[in-house]
């Protein structure tokens, strides 16, 4: 693993031009993508939580450093891309109702679509019959929903449950993830799989689509 000292304290400090100019130095260096994702603009995401957590940080000082880890994120996308894409499926991706919470989305939409398979993101806020509506008109394979509030995970389960009444359940398989969501909950939900991050979440995307 690098050292990311300096670009970990650009994104917990929100100073977007530190948090690029350390981010193209990593890049410039041959340092893999993945480690800086994981280890130089994911990991400061985890302390800027706890500091919001604990009263030392502000929601608009929270949304200055997910701005400058998305800022970054824009730069190692291109990246990603896999050589040997060999599979292609559609996936529909949504943050639920109630949650505007999209860097752990967008970063799996991200991996997705580096791993070769069709995106179609409908964003933030994602009420279940939009959800529903949207499975019907492109015929996805896959829908896969995020959650990053424990009061917004029911939507998950609200959503499922109108797949259930529109007859679609059978038709299209469920993916969730989201900090508070947990594979016990996919259970109980009755989803098809959970990943905890962006790479599992291409792995059981490809595992639903029987391809691996
Ligand atoms: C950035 C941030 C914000 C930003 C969001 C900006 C944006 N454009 O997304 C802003 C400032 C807007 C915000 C607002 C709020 N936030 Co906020 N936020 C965060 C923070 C610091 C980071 C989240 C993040 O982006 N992490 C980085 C990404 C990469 O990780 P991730 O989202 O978990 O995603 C990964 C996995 O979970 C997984 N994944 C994610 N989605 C999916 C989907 C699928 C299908 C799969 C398979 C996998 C998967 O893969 C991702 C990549 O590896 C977290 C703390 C934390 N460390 O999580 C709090 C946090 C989530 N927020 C919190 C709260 C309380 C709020 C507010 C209510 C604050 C307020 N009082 O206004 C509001 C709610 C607004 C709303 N209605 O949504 C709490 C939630 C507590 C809870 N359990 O309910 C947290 C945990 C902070 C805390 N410790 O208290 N927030």
């Amino acid at each position: 693993m690098s050292n990311f000292e300096a670009l970990n304290e650009a994104i917990i400090k929100a100073d977007i031009n530190k948090a690029v100019e350390e981010t193209k130095k990593a890049m410039d260096a041959g340092t893999e993508v993945q480690d800086i994702l994981d280890n130089g603009l994911i990991a400061p995401m985890d302390e800027v939580g706890a500091n919001f957590a604990s009263g030392k940080m502000f929601v608009p000082q929270m949304l200055r450093s997910a701005k400058a880890m998305q800022e970054c994120m824009a730069l190692i996308q291109p990246h990603f891309q896999e050589q040997d894409i060999s599979f292609k499926g559609k996936v529909i991706i949504g943050t639920v109702k109630g949650d505007l919470h999209d860097i752990g989305k967008n970063l799996v939409s991200m991996m997705m679509e580096g791993a070769g398979l069709t995106i179609i993101d409908l964003g933030v806020d994602i009420a279940a019959d939009v959800f529903v509506e949207k499975v019907k008109e492109t015929g996805a394979d896959i829908l896969a929903m995020s959650a990053l509030l424990s009061t917004t995970m029911p939507g998950m389960k609200e959503t499922i449950e109108a797949l259930q009444s529109a007859g679609l359940r059978d038709k299209v398989k469920v993916m969730i993830g989201g900090a508070p969501v947990s594979d016990s909950f996919a259970g109980q939900i009755g989803a098809d799989a959970y990943a905890p991050d962006a790479g599992t979440a291409v792995i059981e995307a490809k595992k639903l689509l029987g391809l691996s």
